[in-house]
């Protein structure tokens, strides 16, 4: 797909898939240390049976190599503009057996979180949701569950929107794609979490890029936007750990400038 192509389908539709970001030949070692990272490092107070580590590029950097790469980069600078900077990078690991979760947009349309612009919310492109596929994506192994289109409403599930957040949506279906590919949602785009009924996990790690002028403070450890919008209020807001400088060090030269902004 062009990249005009690619824009097409974020405006129209709220997500395309990348193929074949990362060569065929190194999918199996990112895939194995994304494993092992995150049945070392995984979030007990995740769902049963999905494997999540928030702050992931501080446990393992074996994805590194691939978040700068142009493709990447020329559709996230269109949409995002220049001096575009990574917001979160999370494994997510599908177990066999886990359940399907709510719909939602996700942070900062999700209403559920401490920072969130409030819904009915512009339309606008405001931050952009990316998951890189390390196993196939399929309908039966957990490919992320979407409602092409919903991007354009001005609000989402999460939002008591009408559309009851747990139950299938009439248009929804699951992204399948190839592993080494990524799925690009524009962030406002209705998802779930799908239910992995194969044998084999489904192992991604989620990226997000953020343009520069996206205030990312109230998901920062001890910011003053946290404080006041999180610990003062007791909502939920995810937490992003800061990057120490000894793993900034160690990333490539072109992906230093996406997580500067996280420097410890
Ligand atoms: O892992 C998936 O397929 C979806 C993850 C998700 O919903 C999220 O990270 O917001």
């Amino acid at each position: 797909m062009s990249l005009e192509q690619q824009l097409l389908r974020m405006q129209v539709d709220g997500w395309c898939i990348l193929e074949g970001i990362i060569p065929e030949d190194c999918i199996a070692g990112v895939r194995e240390h994304v494993q092992t990272a995150t049945e070392k490092h995984r979030n007990p107070k995740a769902p049963d049976r999905i494997g999540h580590v928030s702050g992931f590029i501080n446990f393992d950097k074996s994805l590194a190599p691939y978040l700068a790469d142009r493709r990447m980069l020329d559709l996230v600078e269109e949409m995002l503009g220049p001096y575009s900077r990574i917001s979160f990078t999370s494994a997510t690991i599908n177990e066999p057996g886990n359940a399907r979760s709510g719909w939602h947009a996700d942070w900062p349309f999700n209403q559920n979180n401490g920072g969130h612009i409030p819904a009915p919310y512009p339309d606008a492109v405001v931050h952009l949701t990316t998951i890189w596929m390390l196993t196939p994506f399929s309908g039966e192994n957990g490919g992320t569950l979407i409602v092409p289109g919903s991007h354009r409403s001005p609000d989402n599930p999460t939002a008591d929107n009408g559309v009851p957040p747990g139950e299938p949506y009439a248009t929804e279906m699951n992204v399948s794609g190839n592993a080494g590919s990524v799925l690009v949602m524009d962030s406002r785009l209705w998802h779930a979490t799908a239910a992995n009924t194969s044998a084999d996990p489904r192992v991604a790690v989620v990226v997000r890029y953020a343009p520069w002028w996206l205030n990312l403070d109230v998901l920062k450890p001890d910011s003053a936007d946290r404080q006041r919008m999180v610990d003062e209020t007791g909502r939920n807001e995810n937490m992003v750990p800061q990057i120490p400088g000894a793993v900034y060090d160690g990333l490539p030269d072109d992906v230093k400038p996406l997580f500067r902004h996280w420097l410890v």
